[in-house]
């Protein structure tokens, strides 16, 4: 079999600016929902370590460039931080200019394509205290912010990304405790997630509006729902998980519609959006150039509790299916072919638009316990990983998915939402003590698929 990727497919990692760059206060940066979090109640923190330090990118860039450039990436995905660049969210911060725009151009000078994010979780302070995605106030000031973006790296940056995972913090925010404000309330929910599905759109227009070169589109967590079994309500309640938690976002961006089930849902659970025709028309008229797709597990579930089920349980609940291969280090259940399931879903339904896998990897709990005895940490759980969903992506490629990247999370151990640092995803291992940087045995393997364009 023929096992080569594409010319020109993008090889790489994501990373986000909260997570990688540290310097969390300083160099100008204005107070983000995360680092106002850490400093209220650190104690929900799993490790007691905050955004102050993260993975000192800001500090180290030049020297980590240089490693992507060395195992083999031709992209790499961060964000810009919101409350970095506009701090007060009007005047432009010189600093956050100087530093992402050196990132920029050292990654293209390093033959790396920079794919630039503008929101991974990070809401400015200052606009949380006022209701942050549910304050239509919000999606203003992200207008502002994305065209100020836009005009300020469009000659570096051709490849944008609204939103990174904008589900994410609808659901661990009004539906969990894992973001702020750590509530459970459908209502606000829904609201959270129109304001921040029509911030999107307005990002959108700004890019159109101001015609810079290269192309736009959003990253998505596309979790492929299966049913417990193939009776009739087991069916419906992966429905439901599939238009709440997928289409809910995909739908809008790809056609620029609602699926109409979603319409249904909100009548029946009496849930007022506050959409206005002009607006739902703006979405319409700017769908995306492309899509990013994470991918790290499927959802399975079963029937819900029609009658008695509270929120969302009436309409399906999760489901362990017992055949599942767990990630021993983590729990996180691995299914490769449900990246093949993606695939041929957006070629089937989704006008086979171009997208690219945006996230794929495995978070490992302990890993200095696979440390040899030259300081490399023996990733193969990590190698087998990413060539077992590569293999299923290559299948759904080689029956028409127009797939054109693959970027693993991550390059470089970093912080995460409330796990920290105990979860290591990167093909470099992260010393936190003295921010030293070493290859792990992945880093190669990678190197190795990415400068050959194929598996080995
Ligand atoms: C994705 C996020 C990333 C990253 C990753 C790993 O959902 O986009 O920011 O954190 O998941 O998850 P975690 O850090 O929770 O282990």
């Amino acid at each position: 079999m023929n096992n080569r990727f594409p010319d020109h497919f993008l090889w790489g990692a994501a990373a986000s600016g909260p997570q990688l760059e540290g310097a969390g206060s300083k160099y100008g940066k204005g107070k983000t929902v995360w680092d106002y979090w850490f400093e209220t109640e650190p104690e929900k923190f799993y490790q007691q370590i905050g955004p102050e330090t993260t993975s000192s990118f800001y500090s180290r860039y030049k020297e980590d460039i240089l490693l992507m450039k060395d195992i083999g990436f031709n992209s790499f995905r961060t964000s810009i931080s919101w409350a970095r660049l506009l701090p007060d969210g009007t005047t432009i911060n010189q600093e956050a200019v100087t530093f992402y725009r050196d990132v920029f151009s050292r990654l293209r000078e390093n033959g790396i394509k920079p794919i630039v994010n503008l929101y991974h979780f990070d809401m400015p302070y200052r606009l949380h205290k006022k209701g942050g995605w549910e304050n239509r106030e919000t999606v203003e000031e992200f207008y502002r912010y994305a065209k100020a973006a836009f005009q300020t790296f469009g000659d570096l940056v051709n490849t944008w990304v609204t939103f990174n995972e904008p589900i994410v913090p609808v659901e661990m925010g009004y539906l969990n405790d894992k973001h702020l404000p750590a509530v459970y309330d459908l209502e606000r929910a829904a609201r959270a997630a129109y304001f921040t599905l029509l911030a999107h759109g307005k990002a959108v227009s700004a890019f159109r509006e101001l015609a810079n070169n290269g192309e736009i589109g959003i990253i998505l967590n596309l979790t492929p729902s299966y049913p417990k079994s193939d009776l009739a309500e087991d069916r419906e309640a992966a429905k439901w998980a599939d238009i709440l938690f997928n289409r809910s976002f995909l739908d809008p961006v790809v056609f620029g519609k609602y699926p109409v089930e979603m319409t249904e849902f909100l009548a029946k659970e009496t849930i007022d959006v506050p959409y206005t025709d002009k607006e739902l028309v703006l979405l319409m008229n700017n769908t995306v150039d492309f899509l990013g797709v994470n991918y790290y597990q499927p959802r399975r579930v079963q029937a819900g509790d029609k009658e008695t089920g509270a929120g969302l349980d009436k309409y399906f609940k999760p489901y362990h299916w017992p055949k599942a291969k767990i990630n021993p280090h983590r729990g996180w259940e691995i299914y490769e072919k449900g990246l093949y399931d993606i695939a041929l879903n957006i070629r089937d339904n989704y006008r086979n638009i171009p997208w690219y896998v945006a996230e794929n990897g495995i978070g490992v709990e302990g890993e200095e316990a696979f440390l040899d005895e030259h300081g490399e940490v023996q990733d193969d759980y990590r190698i087998h990983f990413m060539a077992d969903h590569l293999r299923w992506l290559q299948k759904g490629m080689a029956e028409g998915a127009n797939c054109f990247g693959y970027h693993v999370w991550t390059f470089l151990d970093n912080w995460s939402w409330l796990n920290e640092y105990k979860n290591r995803y990167g093909l470099l291992r992260l010393d936190l003590a003295t921010q030293t940087r070493t290859k792990k045995k992945s880093a190669q393997w990678f190197k190795q698929v990415a400068e050959t364009n194929q598996l080995p």
